[in-house]
């Protein structure tokens, strides 16, 4: 990742809260073992906390040896190395960054309850408009239960963590809080460290004060309430932020500034802000470029049949709000209305199983397989099947279809950003066409580079595609470049340093 300026004037340290650790221990053959931590957000936080000279990071320990590492250091900081081969520090660890890691153990049950129980089912699901709310949710004793027992609890584990860490640092820190496992920690954190400068990032959408009404004010007003600790509460898109304050107006009854973007609370200043995630470039350019990937782009190309041939891509999570289920429909729909294509147009699916302990999540999986199996039955008499579904954790593999993909597809119900169409524009060596939902963050950056599509409408969204695969080569072309320098100009170093600039005092 490109440097990150950091301004004058900021409070040190930074301490950092995730969910996910960036690194995970395991014990094989009586080893202890290390390796990096999966997923985009960590990936980027860790190139951030390596550049830094002063941070701490509070996260959750995933597993037992986690637990064993934080116990044999009485639960303070770890040091850890924070490289290709993570570990813990010992001794002269030469250029390698070390970064002091909190790793927070809580009861399994309890955080099952907070994990499994509000944060990724009903969060989630308000957040990204899931609910169909005539049927669900039902909120009965074990939500609230899970609530109080679970989300709560947790919560204020971490915020006594974050705490300390400030407390230990003398009082003064910036504090950057990510994501919706954590609506309750800035207001206790406050509380604790009144000096702190504390933010908190959200990683997905902020929908209008009604969608919150699902909940009872019990759990609503207490979360709304907790993010109100904040000095900045940060999302992808000015939607959100304008979403965030208008929930804080209707549900709490404080009068906010749409002018400003801010609400004051007890006597501060809270700011609403959007600040567009995005990708290393540099560095996924690199590994499109590795040994690794250049065999898994072989392999693709000589399954796809003939020189004509096109290739469809989808690379997601089997999450209800990627809409993987309607994008096979829209599909399917649209080789019915083409028959010509049968044969020509391949669907690549790369799709990582989701939180299947989530009732919702398993059944989803299941309605993904069914409709593949359908459009496949449909043309048994070709050469190959129409879609090719995948389940694989493989980022090569999937970097290998961005670089090769005729059309990518992204037609989230709902996404705070989605990175994988910024991943694909900057990627793709074949004039790929973006396919896109109007309701990702990154259609406001992408969208007039892309082709639009409306999530609940499958007739257009064949159409679409019909559309993208049938666009003539110059105009393909012109599309993508222009996608690849809207990521190239907003890379995720800008993220992070327009992040700081506007926490540095002298804003505001
Ligand atoms: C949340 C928000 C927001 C893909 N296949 C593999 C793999 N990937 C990587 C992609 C990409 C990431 O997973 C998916 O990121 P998205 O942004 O598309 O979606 P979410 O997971 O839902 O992320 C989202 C994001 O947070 C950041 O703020 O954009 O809106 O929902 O980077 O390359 N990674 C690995 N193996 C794979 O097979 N390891």
């Amino acid at each position: 990742m490109k440097r990150i300026e950091m301004p004058a004037g900021l409070p040190g340290p930074v301490v950092l809260l995730s969910h996910r650790a960036p690194v995970a221990f395991r014990r094989t053959d009586g080893e202890r073992t290390a390796r990096r931590g999966a997923g985009g957000l960590v990936t980027a936080l860790t190139d951030l906390a390596t550049q830094l000279d002063d941070v701490r990071w509070v996260c959750a320990a995933g597993g037992s040896e986690d637990v064993a590492v934080a116990e044999e250091h009485e639960g303070t900081s770890v040091p850890v190395v924070l490289s290709d081969e993570p570990r813990v520090a010992e001794g002269d660890t030469g250029d390698d960054p070390v970064v002091p890691l909190r790793l927070v153990d809580v009861p399994s049950e309890q955080h099952d309850r907070f994990y499994g129980e509000i944060a990724n089912p009903i969060l989630w699901f308000i957040q990204h408009g899931l609910y169909g709310v005539w049927s669900s949710p039902d909120l009965g004793d074990d939500e609230h239960r899970a609530f109080d027992e679970g989300y709560v609890p947790v919560n204020l584990a971490f915020a006594d963590a974050v705490a300390d860490e400030v407390e230990a640092a003398g009082g003064t820190a910036l504090v950057m809080l990510h994501d919706y496992h954590f609506y309750l920690v800035a207001d206790r954190v406050r509380e604790r460290c009144p000096d702190a400068l504390i933010s908190q990032f959200i990683h997905i959408p902020w929908p209008g004060p009604d969608a919150w009404r699902v909940l009872p004010p019990s759990m609503r007003d207490r979360l709304v309430r907790g993010l109100l600790g904040c000095d900045v509460v940060a999302f992808h898109t000015e939607g959100s932020a304008r979403n965030f304050l208008t929930t804080v107006q209707e549900l709490l009854g404080l009068r906010v500034d749409l002018d400003a973007m801010s609400v004051e609370v007890d006597g501060r200043t809270v700011r609403a802000r959007a600040y567009p995630i995005s990708i290393d470039v540099a560095g996924l350019r690199d590994l499109a470029e590795s040994p690794a990937v250049a065999r898994k782009a072989e392999d693709l190309e000589e399954s796809l049949a003939g020189e004509d041939d096109q290739l469809i891509l989808r690379v997601d999570r089997t999450d209800p709000s990627k809409n993987i289920v309607r994008g096979f429909q829209a599909f399917g729909l649209m080789l019915e209305d083409h028959p010509e294509l049968a044969g020509k147009v391949r669907f690549l699916a790369l799709l990582q199983p989701s939180r299947q302990d989530v009732p919702d999540y398993a059944a989803y999986l299941g309605q993904i397989g069914a409709e593949v199996a359908r459009i496949n039955a449909q043309y048994d008499d070709l050469a190959f099947e129409p879609v090719d579904l995948r389940l694989v954790q493989d980022l090569p593999l999937a970097v290998a279809a961005y670089s090769l993909c005729d059309v990518l597809i992204v037609n989230a119900v709902a996404d705070g950003m989605n990175l994988v169409a910024k991943e694909a524009a900057v990627v793709n060596r074949n004039d790929g066409v973006l396919v896109l939902s109007e309701n990702t963050g990154s259609h406001q950056e992408l969208g007039e580079h892309a082709v639009t599509v409306y999530p609940f409408d499958i007739r257009q969204q064949a159409d679409a595609l019909y559309e993208a695969l049938t666009m003539p080569r110059d105009e393909r072309r012109a599309k993508l470049a222009a996608a690849a320098a809207v990521v190239e100009r907003n890379d995720i170093a800008a993220w992070f340093s327009a992040q700081l600039a506007d926490l540095a005092p002298g804003d505001g």
